[in-house]
């Protein structure tokens, strides 16, 4: 350690540290803008570019961006002189001056790290009057991207290319034109962008948002024509809280239910019935899979691979089209949800398909994308007709007026309203492995399962294989891959492709934590702290629930017994199986 003196207080600093950090460590705030560090994911933004948190060290008169200055033996540094405050105030008004002035219409107002500092320092008026750019909008069926407000931090190009290795985003031009942007400045949508939204996650600004689609849902619940039914998925349920107050990791799924049913939504589902669904078709291809491995079947391949997240689909079609016959063909619960809902219940119910409105709550952009997709529709008529984000869901509540917290629990309606705790789990890494190891262990040994936690499937690590000496393999334990984040997948799957790694399953994630760190949460502003307290929150709802695996589900037998017959039958294949494109 060193030791220095900030504001006149000794501090003893670790050698390498920055300024920054050795001054959080004693609770002083340095506002920062472009800088991020999210330590635990690896991804660390140090451009030092906006210079908003330069400091004054040993009486020089240079400034130093604290972000990146290390701190070095006797440092004297000043954190908040009278000058600093006026340098601070000029970064801020330079920034404002060519920014566009739309906060009461921003979608990122109330959660723009700009326009915070901007209130912080009581920005009033601007001394500089600063061109503004004119970029056109591009607008993609996820993702907006509305690069008049980038403020160059380049927070998204690091996300994108360090942690998901996309390397979708770049800065572009020189100058006052900078921005960051896809190559040749083509709309997202044109390039192998995964809408994943972790580079939306991160914009301390409103240039990268989702597509709003709340007013979609206000409309079609005013449509006295319309069935509108509504899905939630797994992991909306320990997040949405946190947009009013609630820790993150509190169980609100009663109080989502009631919300919904508020809203006017003629039933209200649960993604989660169709995980177990999933559950169902993905551990049966697996069993089949194992069967023609072990019988040497040249035409069957291991490692299976998961097959539930849309942007990491988008990103093995993309990346991997040589891999693409590895991923099971089983559609997402979304998807399943969606078209079970369009093709079974609709008729059931006496409703044509195409006046029924599925709404799906994600805590994703992707699923917004995947909703799109042409194949997952029928004669131009979508299977998911709207795909809303936690943060969406949270506006609706509020435009509502409905005083969230104080809501009573309801229940999700008959039929698919029930799910196991192998259905919670898919909300985090590891889960869906987990959730499919549990019925496919029963199915494959012919043995009850006596206890249904995989600890050594659960954790954090980007990437992390774990055996299953339960289950035998040709003499030694089933193994499991499984990686989240887009950049530990494709380091796994490159460890797969060249025989380094051998497994016999593969879980796949794009966002960090699984989907409890998806691009639509609520945002987090760099604290990984709340998706590890969403993890929490999604293991104890598994844990506290009596049917745990999803072959147990009543409904979904019941599905089988009355519609769908056997797993991968000819119709549950019709209904809930998909194909990839290169
Ligand atoms: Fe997910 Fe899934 S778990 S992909 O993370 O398989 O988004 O929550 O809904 O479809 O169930 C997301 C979550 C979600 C699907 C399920
Ligand atoms: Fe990159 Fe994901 Fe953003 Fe697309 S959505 S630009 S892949 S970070």
């Amino acid at each position: 350690t060193v030791k220095i003196k900030i504001n006149g207080i000794e501090v003893e600093a670790p050698k390498n540290s920055t300024i920054l950090t050795a001054a959080k460590s004693i609770g002083i705030n340095i506002p920062t803008l472009c800088h991020l560090n999210i330590g635990s994911i690896g991804f660390i933004n140090n451009h030092a570019s906006c210079r908003m948190c330069v400091v004054e060290v040993n009486g020089n008169e240079n400034l130093y961006p604290s972000c990146e200055t290390k701190v070095q033996e006797g440092m004297e540094i000043i954190t908040n002189s009278t000058e600093l405050m006026h340098v601070r105030k000029t970064v801020l008004e330079l920034l404002l001056s060519n920014h566009p002035k739309e906060c009461l219409t921003c979608s990122k107002s109330g959660e723009c790290e700009l326009q915070t500092l901007a209130q912080e320092f009581k920005i009033k008026d601007i001394r500089f009057e600063g061109e503004q750019s004119t970029y056109r909008i591009d607008n993609s069926p996820a993702i907006i991207r509305d690069i008049d407000k980038c403020i160059m931090c380049r927070r998204c190009e690091t996300m994108c290319n360090s942690i998901q290795t996309c390397n979708i985003l770049h800065a572009v031009n020189r100058g006052f034109e900078s921005v960051v942007a896809p190559t040749h400045e083509k709309d997202l949508e044109d390039t192998g962008c995964t809408f994943c939204g972790q580079c939306v996650a991160v914009c301390p600004v409103g240039a990268l948002h989702e597509r709003d689609y709340t007013w979609d849902v206000v409309e079609a619940l005013a449509n006295k024509k319309k069935k509108v039914i509504v899905q939630v998925a797994p992991a909306v349920r320990v997040a949405l809280g946190e947009e009013f107050g609630l820790e993150p990791g509190t169980d609100v799924t009663g109080k989502i239910v009631s919300a919904l049913r508020m809203m006017g939504f003629d039933y209200v589902f649960d993604t989660n019935f169709a995980a177990d669904l999933t559950i169902m078709e993905e551990a049966t291809e697996l069993k089949k899979r194992v069967e023609g491995y072990l019988a040497k079947d040249p035409d069957v391949k291991l490692p299976i691979l998961t097959s539930c997240c849309p942007a990491w689909v988008k990103f093995i079609e993309h990346n991997y089209p040589d891999m693409l016959d590895i991923p099971s063909s089983a559609k997402s619960p979304q998807q399943m949800f969606s078209v079970v809902a369009k093709e079974i219940w609709a008729k059931d119910m006496g409703v044509d398909r195409n006046d029924l409105v599925v709404v799906s709550v994600m805590p994703c952009l992707a699923k917004k994308y995947e909703a799109s997709r042409e194949e997952f529709s029928k004669n131009g008529n979508p299977d998911t007709d709207i795909s809303i984000s936690t943060r969406e869901l949270a506006e609706l509540i509020k435009q509502k007026g409905f005083n969230f917290t104080n809501l009573p629990d309801s229940e999700f309606d008959a039929p698919y309203g029930t799910s196991s705790g192998a259905a919670d789990i898919f909300g985090r890494t590891g889960g869906v492995i987990e959730a499919a190891t549990r019925t496919a262990y029963e199915w494959i040994t012919g043995n009850e399962l006596e206890k249904v936690d995989f600890e050594q499937l659960r954790g954090l690590e980007g990437i992390r294989i774990a055996e299953v000496p339960e289950l035998q393999i040709e003499g030694s334990a089933f193994r499991i891959g499984i990686a989240h984040g887009l950049g530990a997948a494709r380091e796994l799957l490159d460890k797969i492709k060249s025989g380094e790694e051998v497994v016999h399953a593969i879980e796949i994630m794009a966002c960090k934590g699984g989907c409890i760190g998806g691009g639509g949460q609520p945002y987090h502003h760099g604290n990984f702290e709340i998706i590890k307290k969403r993890f929490e929150g999604i293991q104890a709802i598994d844990n506290g629930k009596e049917l745990r695996k999803s072959h147990e589900n009543p409904y979904i037998k019941q599905l089988y017994e009355k519609h769908l017959g056997e797993p991968m039958s000819h119709k549950a294949h019709e209904l809930l199986h998909t194909k990839y494109f290169a």
